[in-house]
């Protein structure tokens, strides 16, 4: 059997991390892809020389030609700017824009059939924008976000309960932004869920709320302490689950940026929410009972990602 075949759009810092991680654990042949001359090639030869050491069979090339991703199984976006201090995701749209129509129209003419994951921000907008220029399948489109702030909030909460990350499972809906919403009813320690935790002492509201405010802010933490650039590591290693799941139809339930067709009572944008990912995409949404306070702030957040699509139709008329 052929191997899969994974290209990278941008080749910065999520994008080599990416390369690596999908070498490693052998996911297929990588393709690197930027519009940078030298820094694909060079990233795709050094990491070439890690497969000797660390004994993976696969290919690793870097390129500034989009034929060279014929064919890919899975398409992980990474290309535009990232944040610098003080800048918000939302800072960065007009700029990516403009980078999803080239990125867009370039998986349209060469890997039309691939499940695309978008990681550019601002997410929820820019895998929107991707899927119009695109024009696959909203099912093979997804955004990366949640898989990332949920791993945020889960260390977070290992962290407080002072137990292994294997046992915390913690749930994070919404726009990939300061409006994202940490569901403590979702989140258990072992099944135990997070109030019942407090309820036995082992925490307090008050310290659970500062986790949640500092999830919420997980990005601009690193990005304050980076001084330049934001993080890579977790938003890497979050995209490559959201794949591997995909190429092993392992249908895991994911929260992901996925496009809502009247779930959650949203028509026709992307949101955080959780699906199962498979050999088909996204094959399910998954609908989760909320109590009032997380409605309200998935509403808020819903309205955030509204605003920056107008704000997308005004800058690019052929979304409109
Ligand atoms: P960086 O290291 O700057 O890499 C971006 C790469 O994109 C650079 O190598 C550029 O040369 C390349 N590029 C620019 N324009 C194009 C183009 N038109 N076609 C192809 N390549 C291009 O950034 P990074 O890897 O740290 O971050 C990449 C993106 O991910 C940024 O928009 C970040 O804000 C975003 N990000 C999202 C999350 C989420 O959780 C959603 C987390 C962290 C970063």
């Amino acid at each position: 059997m052929a191997r899969k075949k994974i290209a990278l759009i941008g080749a910065g810092n999520i994008g080599g991390t990416l390369a690596h991680l999908a070498a490693q654990k052998e996911l297929g042949d990588v393709v690197l892809f930027d519009i940078v001359e030298g820094v694909p090639q060079g990233k795709a030869l050094d990491l070439s020389q890690c497969g000797p050491v660390e004994g993976f069979d696969a290919s690793v090339i870097g390129t500034n030609d989009y034929a060279d991703i014929a064919g890919a199984d899975v398409v992980i976006v990474t290309a535009g700017v990232a944040r610098k201090p003080g800048m918000s995701r939302d800072d960065l749209l007009g700029i990516n824009l403009k980078v999803m129509k080239s990125v867009g129209e370039g998986i349209k003419q060469y890997a039309p059939d691939a499940f695309v994951i978008c990681i550019t921000n601002p997410l929820d907008a820019m895998v929107w924008a991707l899927r119009e220029f695109s024009g696959l399948p909203h099912s093979k489109v997804v955004g990366m976000a949640g898989v990332l702030d949920s791993a945020r909030f889960s260390t977070f909460l290992a962290w407080e309960f002072g137990v292994s990350v294997r046992d915390v499972s913690s749930f994070v809906l919404g726009g990939h932004g300061d409006t994202m919403v940490p569901v403590v009813e979702y989140s258990t320690v072992k099944g135990i869920p997070v109030p019942d935790l407090i309820k036995m002492g082992k925490s307090t509201q008050e310290r659970i709320d500062a986790i949640v405010k500092r999830t919420a802010n997980g990005g601009g933490e690193i990005v304050a302490l980076l001084g330049t650039g934001s993080a890579y590591y977790a938003p890497a290693t979050s995209a490559i689950a959201m794949a591997q799941s995909y190429l092993g139809d392992q249908k895991r339930v994911l929260p992901c940026a996925a496009y809502l067709e009247g779930q959650y009572g949203v028509d026709g944008l992307y949101v955080g929410v959780p699906v199962v990912i498979g050999k088909d995409g996204v094959e399910q949404v998954i609908e989760i009972a909320l109590d009032e306070k997380a409605k309200a702030g998935l509403q808020v957040s819903i309205d955030a990602v509204k605003e920056l699509l107008v704000a997308c139709k005004a800058i690019d008329g052929s979304l409109a």
